[in-house]
């Protein structure tokens, strides 16, 4: 008999067939229950109204959290509708809700709710971060949360399993969990997770707090993995208790025998304090690498020709400017925790930034903030000249602290892709918070192992955490009652929208094509001019690919006028649609007239968003064919009736060029009877009314 691991432990438990774990294959669908699930406000309000359309009374997961953490600024009533709404929904429906000021979904639901062996579901891509406690915690689409919440199971394909053995220890203050994730994203690069879970083993675990290992498995989610895991040890147990939660504590490690995939080697105490270059979080580096002004043709060597002329540009300005930067935020789902933030004060203690930097930090969750208070560190932060910001996403999500023109700007969040900071010309590198700390102090880059001033205190985690619970607001235990609740929608509420089913035959223009890596902000940007839009689809859809080619929606207005669902397609390279959770970048498009992607490869909560929402991912079989496909190309697909279960070759006719190609994609029946349906809402929608 071969052991188990985590992930194959987890499994196991939640699959409802008979079949042994171990006799499942890479790629096979096993679904599952779910234990938990959360929704935030950004993708939330979609979420919630597809929820509303499909229709039944009540949630029927055990635990389900709306969160209010992205939108906060409420600067016309468009946001301040969609929290009402947000509210009544989750009072009506018996969601427990997680008001705006509380924090960040993912620190406060490590705070007040992760558990090992759990599996939790959210709207937002960065939701493994519960992960750290050992829950399996997987970003989704919020049709997918919706679905579930309605009873439905979770549909999982095996992905591969990864071991990340870590041993030695962190050269702590100024080595941290960033510095590790970074350095696995350095090694695997931002595809290297594809369809894989990351679960992390080793004696170098016990060198990590829960927090420090939620970090980590935050930001596993830039390598594109549907998950990383850590175990529940000893320091899962003390977190739990130090957090009033010491019940949902249970152990759970992998058998010795246990066999996984690949299996990737860290020393922790080799790890130097790591930077993300603009653009990309796969684009790392040593800090000490930028501070010797290393010569960028030798930066170059090691990354894909992709990011190339990216970071020329910034790393030139960089050394230009002597290595100045302008702006510092800490803060984020990553670093936002209350050991990040002590380990700042500490630095920062009894001294000012330096003049040229705008430094913000935002606490993670309001428990944190108020401990930090407690604890006098707050005045060590405030009193160095930082800005407070209120506990939410803020700058990680463009919501203020634009930088300026041509600005250079550290953060300690997990992307830094083009356009996210609001400011194009921008360039921002992500690192740890006590990297960014003592850079604000400097005003420059420097490299923290150099430092001899500043001796930074090494926090240990507190016996007893912040714990109050008076900021989430728990539903109504009498049904009666909540049936009387009404939901409210403001003016800019608009339902959800619905696809046609797939037909037999797809006949379209090629309207867009990409180069490799187009992250959902590409297609549906954030910020502040766009996050009202959220429960809008009509409206956000005049944003659809903006940061790419700001032609798009006119273009795709004229070929689809009165939005008469005249199908187009999109052709990408690899790595189609990385990065954040948001449906919005399936359904504006779909809104337009989408309706097939063709790409090298679709990142998997992209490609799932489109089958949700009735689309077809397609990838190509060679990928060399990607080159014979240009922009404008009239695309003709026959025989969609034929669709099997597993994988399917799917011949495209390119009548421009009069040339035929092969393209696959691997569905499973639910899948196909979703396309043929139009997406997953008319699916639920037909079974619940069954
Ligand atoms: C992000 O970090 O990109 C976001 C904003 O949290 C998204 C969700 C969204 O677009 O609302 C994510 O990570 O899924
Ligand atoms: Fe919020 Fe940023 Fe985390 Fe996304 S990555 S959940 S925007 S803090």
């Amino acid at each position: 008999m071969t052991g188990k691991n985590i992930v194959q432990k987890i499994l196991e438990e939640h699959d409802i067939s008979e079949k042994p774990i171990l006799e499942y294959n890479h790629g096979d669908p096993i679904f599952v229950k779910v234990d938990q699930c959360i929704t935030q406000d950004a993708t939330g309000t979609m979420a919630w109204l597809e929820f509303e359309a499909i229709n039944i009374p009540e949630v029927t997961v055990p635990l389900v959290v709306s969160y209010i953490d992205h939108n906060m600024l409420q600067t016309d009533f468009r946001n301040a509708d969609d929290h009402q709404f947000l509210q009544t929904i989750a009072a009506k429906k018996g969601a427990i809700m997680s008001r705006p000021g509380n924090g960040i979904i993912h620190q406060v639901h490590l705070e007040n709710f992760a558990a090992p062996g759990k599996i939790l579901l959210g709207t937002d891509s960065h939701t493994p971060t519960a992960g750290g406690v050992g829950s399996m915690a997987i970003g989704v689409g919020g049709l997918v949360v919706a679905s579930a919440i309605a009873g439905e199971l979770f549909e999982l394909k095996l992905p591969k399993i990864i071991k990340v053995q870590l041993t030695g220890k962190l050269n702590r203050p100024w080595v941290t969990a960033m510095d590790v994730i970074l350095e696995l994203i350095k090694i695997k690069g931002v595809s290297g997770g594809l369809k894989t879970i990351f679960e992390y083993s080793g004696p170098g675990v016990k060198d990590l707090t829960a927090p420090e290992r939620a970090t980590i498995t935050n930001m596993g989610a830039e390598l594109g993995a549907t998950t990383s895991i850590f175990p529940s040890d000893e320091h899962t147990k003390h977190f739990l208790k130090a957090q009033d939660r010491e019940n949902d504590y249970s152990p759970l490690e992998a058998d010795e025998d246990a066999l996984y995939d690949e299996i990737i080697d860290i020393n922790l105490s080799k790890i130097e304090p790591n930077v993300a270059l603009p653009h990309s979080p796969g684009s790392v580096i040593k800090i000490r690498e930028l501070v010797e002004k290393t010569p960028i043709d030798k930066i170059l060597e090691n990354m894909p020709e992709k990011v190339h002329n990216e970071i020329k540009e910034h790393v030139s300005r960089l050394y230009d400017r002597d290595l100045q930067i302008d702006q510092v935020c800490i803060g984020s789902c990553t670093n936002s925790s209350y050991l990040a933030l002590a380990s700042v004060a500490s630095i920062v203690k009894g001294q000012v930034i330096a003049s040229n930097i705008s430094m913000t930090v935002s606490p993670g969750s309001k428990n944190v903030f108020t401990q930090i208070a407690q604890d006098g560190l707050l005045t060590d932060i405030i009193s160095s000249g930082a800005r407070l910001l209120e506990s939410g996403c803020g700058p990680c999500i463009g919501m203020g602290q634009t930088p300026p023109t041509n600005g250079l700007t550290v953060r300690t969040f997990n992307r830094n892709f083009y356009g996210r900071t609001g400011e194009k010309s921008a360039g921002s590198f992500l690192l740890s918070p006590t990297s960014a700390a003592l850079i604000a102090l400097k005003g420059r880059f420097v490299d923290p192992l150099k430092e001899k001033e500043i001796k930074p205190e090494i926090f240990s985690e507190p016996e007893k955490f912040v714990t109050t619970k008076n900021m989430f607001i728990f539903p109504e235990k009498d049904q009666k009652k909540r049936s009387e609740i009404q939901i409210i929608k403001g003016p800019n509420i608009k339902d959800c929208p619905i696809n046609e089913p797939l037909p037999k035959e797809i006949k379209g223009t090629v309207l867009l094509k990409t180069k490799d890596d187009i992250t959902t902000g590409d297609i549906m940007m954030a910020g502040s001019k766009v996050l009202p839009l959220r429960s809008n689809i009509p409206a956000i859809a005049d944003f659809v690919f903006n940061p790419v080619d700001d032609t798009f929606v006119k273009r795709a207005k004229e070929y689809n006028p009165n939005n008469k669902r005249r199908v187009f397609f999109i052709v990408g390279g690899n790595n189609y649609g990385q990065g954040s959770s948001r449906e919005h970048a399936a359904i504006a498009p779909m809104w337009l007239g989408l309706g097939v992607v063709i790409a090298k490869s679709i990142a998997r909560i992209h490609r799932d968003n489109l089958i949700q929402w009735g689309m077809l991912p397609l990838e190509f079989v060679d990928p060399k064919n990607y080159d014979k496909i240009d922009q404008s190309d009239d695309l003709l697909i026959m025989k969609l009736d034929s669709l099997k279960e597993g994988v399917s070759e799917i011949e495209i006719k390119n009548q421009t060029t009069d040339f035929s190609f092969k393209t696959q994609i691997n569905l499973s029946a639910n899948e196909i009877e979703m396309l043929r349906k139009g997406g997953a809402l008319p699916l639920v929608k037909s079974k619940v009314s069954k």
